[in-house]
């Protein structure tokens, strides 16, 4: 595949609801949107780095930078037998992996569809379906009693409360005994300290499947200090961004279940490698997500229908988080299944451009 051209826009999706997490509020989302065009055709790789570095350091301002200053020059205008060949071009450069991962995942997407092939099929996927939850935010516990009771109506696999220091223990209390045999894990994007191991360990009386990034985002050394503490599992999210910190974290034993998000870790060339490693290792992955749109969704799910991917990941339907997406198909999920998207070859969704124009905040075309 030739890359001819490259086109960067910044999207804002309003939220139904605001999203509450331990490090702050999303009203809408903003994300930034690459595609690379070559034959006649386009590959779409969406971004997850905020605006303002709050869940890791990227943020949008400099992963743009970085893309138009230092990659796009190297590739526009250039031959790739496949996507692994940027990684010559990707891999000198420190950090910056979510913006390496737009570039990769749009690069996958358009070999795919010069293949003709959906984007499952070239990565190895296993499963026309994957399986999902719900990943609530934090609310008072009567809004979040009502939560859980609608997902386990709408049929989702697992439910996710997002706590914090001060918004644990009492909520998890009033959800196991009004839901006894649910899935339930927590994820506390960070806020915990290696002191709060007393709270961490009552938390092993609620039969959570996990505890997700109890500690620093930074962090892989204390986690395992925690670990060993526990009879539950922790699993690594925010920590976990690329294939050594995945090989550090099991052979330290700081946990025992994986989030892979593709867009973290720097594409699906990466994210592969970690289900692969965690796969050696027994140890069993999940598609995390990032509140994406219909593109980012379709990214998650062609990488969830790899064989480890054994625990329920958080694309959940499009719908819980907007009124409209800018793909023309909505994902959705029926009883906790997400079907992978096959509208077509690649990622198997379309870009509604009306809409896509409407939402856009600005578009920047670069050349050879
Ligand atoms: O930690 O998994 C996370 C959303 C934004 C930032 C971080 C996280 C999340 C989610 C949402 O949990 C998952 C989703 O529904 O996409
Ligand atoms: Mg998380």
């Amino acid at each position: 595949i030739r890359i001819d051209a490259a086109e960067l826009r910044i999207v804002r999706l309003p939220l139904l609801t605001p999203f509450v997490i331990s490090t702050g509020t999303m009203t809408d989302k903003v994300f930034p949107l690459l595609t690379l065009r070559g034959e006649g055709l386009e590959g779409y790789g969406e971004g997850v780095m905020d605006m303002l570095p709050d869940y890791l350091e990227e943020t949008q301002t400099a992963s743009l930078a970085f893309l138009e200053q230092a990659i796009l020059p190297q590739i526009l205008g250039r031959t790739f037998a496949s996507p692994a060949e940027l990684d010559a071009i990707l891999s000198p450069w420190r950090g910056h992996r979510m913006a390496k991962a737009m570039v990769e995942m749009a690069a996958w997407d358009l070999w795919a569809k010069a293949l003709n092939q959906p984007l499952s099929a070239l990565l190895g996927g296993v499963r026309d379906a994957v399986e999902v939850g719900v990943s609530l935010g934090i609310a008072d516990i009567p809004t979040t009693l009502e939560r859980v009771a609608a997902s386990v109506d709408a049929g989702y696999k697992r439910v996710k409360l997002k706590i914090k220091r001060g918004h644990d223990l009492a909520l998890l209390q009033a959800v196991r005994e009004k839901f006894p045999d649910i899935k339930l894990t927590v994820d506390a994007n960070t806020d915990y300290r290696l002191p709060d191991l007393p709270l961490l360990m009552a938390m092993d009386r609620f039969g959570l499947d996990y505890i997700e990034q109890p500690l620093a985002y930074d962090d892989i050394h204390d986690h395992a200090k925690v670990q060993a503490r526990l009879t539950t599992a922790i699993c690594l999210d925010e920590s976990i961004r690329s294939a050594t910190d995945a090989r550090k974290a099991l052979v330290a034993e700081a946990a025992r279940v994986i989030n892979i998000k593709v867009g973290r870790v720097g594409g699906f060339g990466p994210a592969r490698a970690i289900h692969d490693l965690c796969a050696a290792f027994d140890v069993p992955v999940w598609c995390g997500g990032m509140l994406e749109s219909g593109i980012g969704r379709a990214q998650n799910i062609h990488l969830a229908s790899l064989p480890n991917f054994s625990n329920p990941g958080d694309t959940s339907s499009a719908s819980r988080y907007f009124a409209r997406d800018i793909t023309e198909q909505q994902l959705e999920s029926d009883q906790g299944l997400m079907p992978v998207p096959k509208h077509g070859p690649g990622l198997g969704v379309t870009l509604d451009r009306r809409f896509l124009t409407s939402v856009t905040g600005s578009v920047q075309e670069f050349r050879p």
